[in-house]
This record gives structure tokens, C-alpha cells and sequence, in this order.
């Protein structure tokens, strides 16, 4: 099926880039103020059998903070996964709701006529609040939503062989598999031209010519490396916007901490952080994969010379990709893998380092120029992917 909403979204902005004029986001949370008392407000207003007897800081995620919400109940101890929704970037949750709702629902349709046995861990499921809401506030203002805990599963900070390599592949070819017969609410598009590459070239200039923290000169060799880039930024969505290649439902955040495997066999269970799947080019998921998992460095690895594009987890990405997306891919989709490589990673550089110049506005920083050794290791694997181009395409064709 189709979404024109993104295409005629193709010439839109992404959200602008923090003005100077624009307040802080209040970003860090006083964990003493995360009291038993919110705990309970939440397991009041979601109707959670039992009492509330822990409230655990849960991942690492650059947005939300995530708990474990621990209930006692007669029948033994339950957990639950709350979150607290950051409304300075998603300012209507209630959407990210209905989206999540929609799509959890017919992806647990379509694992049911599969015949999938683990059902309650081969789909996030979302709680309503007694009042039918799918989040609640608590009296200090915060809004949360409650899924269901997902019992035995463990996580993976980065990729650390070609084998999780293949799984994150994989596990987003069957996610927008899955999807692929999408026939629910439209999806609203949460966060609009969020991989509005041109747009976010725009949006990085504006930060450039602002200065708002004072940070463009301490910058100066990665801006030039973004120059280099520059023409990179419409490939994508120009592929979008002539219709050339295909509207889909598409996660947008592929990387690797946002798969769960079973904790005892590693088996792959389910894909999380729903938040921004929206319509979209599949290319913005692969090349989000390559961006994320086709290196052993972290992200945030401030030892650039640490950073080395890795061909056999390059290789291992396509191939676990292609195990679930090969029968519906067209073939303008599998021409652009590795340009989708280059234009995502070339993105995520600019929203870094657009956040470094705008004063840390947007992803949770714990270090000094977190955000800037963020931009470097992405223009670090951009350089490498752009160099060893013709080598990837190679490959990627033999796949
Ligand atoms: C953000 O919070 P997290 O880690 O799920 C971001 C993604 C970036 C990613 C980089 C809504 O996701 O777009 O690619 O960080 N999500 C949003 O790791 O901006
Ligand atoms: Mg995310």
C-alpha cells in the first residue's frame, strides 16, 4: 500500500532547528523526585493489580526515560515497562499512541496467523489507563505510558559480530514485513520530515550561521567534513518524492538496542521503540543499520581513530535484511542500499552537530561535547563509506 501523506510531505521542513531564543529543554530529572508516589500514581491510574514496590531507571535511550515498575501482587511479583514520554519532542503523545496502538495490533494479527507461539513477546503490547487513555499524567505534570514487561529478554548496546550483524537485518526486514499489508488507521506522521535530509541541511546551516552556544569555531573540522558531503542530502528523498521508490511503514530508528533477544538462547524476539515509525522509504531503515551496525565503535566512541567501517558486518546487514525484505523489495529499493547508507549517516551527522552548535538541546548529553564525539564517529564512518564506495556496491549486488 500506499501513504501519500509522505509524499506530499517530501518538500517539508523538519522541525526547525532550536532558535536561540528558544528555552532549554528541561532535560535533567531530579530521580529523588521519581518517588514511590509516581510509581503508585501510574499503577492507579493504569489499573495494575497489586502494590508498586520498585521504580527502576531502565536503558539508555537519547529521548525518554524508561523504568521498570515492579507491582506485588497474591499471584507472585509483575513488572511493567513505563515510560515517561519527553513532550518537548513528541508534543502530542496521544498520536504516538494511536500510531503504536495501530501498529502493535496488526503486527500481533499477523504473528497469530502465523501461528507465532510467544506471542506476549513477539510484539510490544500497550496498556490502557482505566480511563481508556493510552497515557496518564502524574501530579508533577509528567505524562507516562505502561506496556506490558517483556520477561527474559536481554538487549545489545552495539553490534559485536557479523551474527547480531545479520539479526538487526533481520529483525527490520520482518518488522516492515510484517507491515507490509498495513491495513489499520492511516499513521499519522509524528514527527514531520524527520528524514527530510534537505531539511536538515537547513536546518544545520541555520545552526552554523546562529552560533547560539558559541561551539561553530571549536567545530571547524567538521563542518568542512560535512561540506564535502553536501550533495549527498536530496538522494533519498528525492526517491520519495517521484514516486520512484515506494512508500512504506517504516520504523526509523534501526539499530541494534532497539531489538530484543531471548536473554537465554538469543533468539531474536521482537523490535521496540515505536515511536516514530511512520510512513517512509524502506532506504531509511537500511541506512540507518549500516549508520549504526556497520561498526564495533559506539556512537558516542570519542576515540575517533576507533572507528573503522567494518565490510563483513556491512556484508552480514544486507544479507539478514534481504532473509526477510528480499520478496518485497523493489529493484530501485536494492540500487540505493548503500546510498541510503551514506545519506542517513550524513543526516544523523548533521542533527548531532547541529545539536552541539544549538547547545544540547535535543539528545541527552552526560559528557562534555558528547554531541560533537557523536558527529565525528558518524562523519568518521561517512568518510570510509564514500571512499569505499564502489568496493560496497560491489558487494551489495553479489547479496
Ligand atoms: C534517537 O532515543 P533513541 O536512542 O531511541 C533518535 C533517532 C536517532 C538515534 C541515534 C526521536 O533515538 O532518530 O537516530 O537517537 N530518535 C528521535 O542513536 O529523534
Ligand atoms: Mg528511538
Amino acid at each position: 500500500m500506499r501513504h501519500s501523506n509522505v509524499q506530499a510531505a517530501a518538500g517539508r521542513v523538519a522541525p526547525a532547528a532550536p532558535t536561540c531564543a528558544r528555552p532549554d529543554r528541561p532535560r535533567a530529572i531530579d530521580m529523588h523526585a521519581q518517588t514511590d508516589n509516581t510509581a503508585s500514581e501510574i499503577a492507579r491510574a493504569f489499573g495494575l493489580p497489586g502494590s508498586a514496590i520498585g521504580f527502576t531507571p531502565h536503558g539508555g535511550g537519547h529521548i525518554h526515560r524508561s523504568f521498570v515498575l515492579r507491582m506485588v501482587t497474591a499471584h507472585g511479583d509483575r513488572r511493567y515497562f513505563a515510560q515517561q514520554i519527553n513532550t518537548f519532542i513528541f508534543e502530542r503523545p496521544a498520536i504516538v499512541s494511536a500510531n503504536i496502538v495501530a501498529v502493535t495490533a496488526h503486527i500481533r494479527r499477523r504473528l497469530a496467523a502465523k501461528g507465532a507461539i510467544d506471542l506476549a513477546r513477539g510484539v510490544l503490547n500497550p496498556l490502557r489507563t482505566l480511563n481508556g487513555e493510552w497515557a496518564c499524567e502524574s501530579s508533577d505534570g509528567r505524562i507516562w505510558r505502561v506496556f506490558d514487561y517483556i520477561e527474559g529478554a536481554a538487549t545489545r548496546g552495539a553490534v559485536c559480530d557479523a551474527r547480531d550483524a545479520y539479526e538487526v537485518g533481520a529483525a527490520f526486514g520482518e518488522f516492515q514485513a510484517l507491515l507490509a499489508d498495513y491495513s489499520g488507521p492511516p499513521l499519522i506522521e509524528v514527527l514531520s520530515g524527520f528524514h527530510d535530509t534537505p531539511a536538515r541541511l537547513r536546518g544545520f546551516d541555520e545552526a552554523v550561521r546562529a552560533d547560539c552556544a558559541g561551539r561553530a569555531a571549536a567545530a571547524a573540522p567538521e563542518l568542512r567534513a560535512i561540506d564535502r558531503h553536501r550533495r549527498l542530502s536530496p538522494l533519498l528523498m528525492e526517491l520519495a518524492a517521484s514516486g520512484a521508490a515506494p512508500i512504506r511503514i517504516v520504523h526509523n530508528d534501526a539499530k541494534i538496542s532497539n531489538v530484543l533477544f531471548d536473554a537465554n538462547n538469543g533468539a531474536r524476539l521482537c523490535v521496540v521503540d515505536l515511536d516514530i515509525v511512520m510512513p517512509g522509504l524502506s532506504l531509511f531503515d537500511f541506512g540507518d543499520m549500516l549508520r549504526s551496525s556497520a561498526t564495533l565503535a559506539a556512537e558516542d566512541e570519542p576515540d575517533v581513530s576507533r572507528v573503522n567501517l567494518e565490510v563483513e558486518l556491512f556484508e552480514a546487514i544486507i544479507r539478514g535484511y534481504l532473509s526477510m525484505a528480499g520478496s518485497f523489495l523493489l529493484p530501485i529499493e536494492r540500487a540505493h542500499l548503500v546510498t541510503a547508507g551514506l545519506v542517513i549517516t550524513f543526516e544523523q551527522a548533521l542533527r548531532f552537530l547541529s545539536d552541539y552548535l544549538n547547545g544540547d538541546r535535543y539528545y541527552t548529553v552526560t559528557r562534555t561535547d558528547h554531541n560533537l564525539h557523536r558527529a565525528r564517529t558518524q562523519l568518521a564512518l561517512l568518510e570510509q563509506m564514500a571512499r569505499r564506495r564502489v568496493e560496497l556496491e560491489r558487494i551489495a549486488m553479489a547479496c
